[in-house]
């Protein structure tokens, strides 16, 4: 079930306010060791400024629900309807992306207002039975505004990263604690039967209309690594010419490294013979037990090929991981570095796929604007797997999808190897 479906269970409206709440101070407990000036920052096209995240996770609720389902409801400023709107056509026009860091009125201080403007609107609205849609649909978009404001979450702790990246200062975000003390381990492999599988959300609680629907898929037998593939090993890749061996890498993946000058990954450099990363604890000798993160698709794709293996299809991750607990390092954890230091298939950095990002058979967008959630991107990007240091761990399901384009690098992103049996 999907989060327009009218047969999701409606949680009770103090369940909702408590996801609610908890989902807001969550997002401003991640902004509190910022400054104003890091508020602004953006670096990229892609990423946006903190302070944009905070706004567009707030116009959400407003957009989506307030406005059309709250009479009276008055917009705390009918100017941001155009600036916080992120990609979403039928919601009307929206402020260039590449210009969010060139925001600096609204100020801080009144976004946050705006944010208080909402979630007090927000709250009498639920609590005097006030909005005019069914409380079952009213439940499922609160808890899609809430999981929507986890992805920027995620977002928000990967884009303040990159944009503290060009300072040569190169800040902490958080202090910096000690390495992890995990010892390189061999990889070892769990084999997997395949057959039959179904895959897809099963109609159980919360899930994006992507995750669905649930449906079979045919898998020949494979087998999984049980750790992800560490610095270690991509130091291991490196050291043996990966980077310049044109014949481990797809053709447009060696343009893009070539265009782009990749001989490590993002954010690692060399001092004193040494490899050093820059992280969200400052910079750090580069840990070689802990799983490689900021590898793009085709950097991957490579290293699959290097190690004479290949990554996991999204089916096979999904098939593999259903039936098992979901523990790892997650956002909550507060570490904000991949660690390794757990056996599970979930966490610290998202697990590339080689499945494309595709509807999946009866696949169909809810309609108006929120259909454009997902669906509109479903070309060119590839599927993620399993979560990472940065995703909420409430986000985490066995049929959840995330998607980039195989060039971006800017996420927690690594991989886990797979092979045929
Ligand atoms: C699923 C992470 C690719 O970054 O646009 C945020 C998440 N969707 N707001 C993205 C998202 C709408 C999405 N990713
Ligand atoms: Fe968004």
């Amino acid at each position: 079930m999907t989060y327009l479906d009218e047969r999701s269970e409606p949680s009770s409206a103090s369940e909702l306010l408590d996801l609610f709440y908890a989902t807001r101070t969550q997002t401003e407990k991640l902004t509190a060791p910022l400054n104003d000036e890091d508020l602004g920052l953006q670096s990229m096209e892609d990423a946006s400024p903190p302070k944009w995240h905070l706004a567009h996770t707030t116009w959400f609720f407003e957009e989506f629900i307030l406005k059309p389902f709250l009479p009276g409801y008055q917009p705390k400023d009918n100017r941001f309807a155009v600036l916080f709107n992120s990609y979403y056509v039928q919601a009307g026009p929206r402020h260039t992306r590449s210009r969010r860091g060139l925001l600096s009125r609204p100020t801080v201080t009144e976004v946050l207002s705006y944010r208080a403007h909402v979630e007090d609107a927000l709250r009498d609205g639920l609590s005097r039975g006030g909005f005019t849609l069914d409380p079952d649909r009213l439940d499922a978009l609160v808890t899609l505004g809430c999981h929507h404001e986890m992805q920027h979450q995620e977002l928000l702790i990967t884009d303040l990263l990159h944009a503290l990246s060009f300072n040569p200062l190169l800040p902490a975000y958080i202090p910096s604690q000690p390495g992890a003390v995990t010892a390189i381990r061999e990889q070892d492999w769990t084999l997997h039967a395949g057959g039959l599988v179904e895959i897809g959300h099963d109609g159980d609680g919360f899930a994006y209309d992507c995750e669905g629907p649930r449906h079979k898929v045919w898998l020949e037998p494979y087998k999984l690594a049980d750790r992800l593939v560490t610095n270690g090993d991509w130091i291991a890749f490196m050291n043996d010419g990966g980077y310049e061996t044109q014949t481990l890498w797809l053709m447009e993946g060696w343009a893009v490294r070539e265009k782009n000058g990749w001989d490590s990954p993002l954010y690692w450099w060399q001092q004193d013979g040494q490899w050093w990363t820059y992280t969200l604890q400052g910079p750090r000798p580069v840990d070689l037990s802990a799983p490689v993160v900021h590898v793009s698709f085709y950097e991957a794709d490579a290293f699959a090929r290097w190690s004479g293996r290949r990554l996991p299809t999204e089916a096979e991750w999904e098939a593999a991981a259903e039936a098992t607990e979901i523990e790892g390092n997650f956002l909550e954890n507060g570490t904000h570095i991949p660690q390794g230091r757990h056996a599970s298939l979930w966490g610290d950095v998202w697990q590339w796929t080689s499945s494309a990002f595709s509807p999946y058979p009866g696949f169909s967008p809810p309609d108006g604007a929120i259909g454009e959630y997902n669906g509109k991107f479903m070309v060119n990007q590839m599927v993620l797997r399993g979560g990472s240091c940065a995703t909420p761990k409430l986000q985490m399901r066995s049929s959840y999808r995330t998607f980039f384009y195989p060039q971006q690098r800017w996420q927690m992103l690594g991989l886990r190897l797979a092979a045929d049996q």
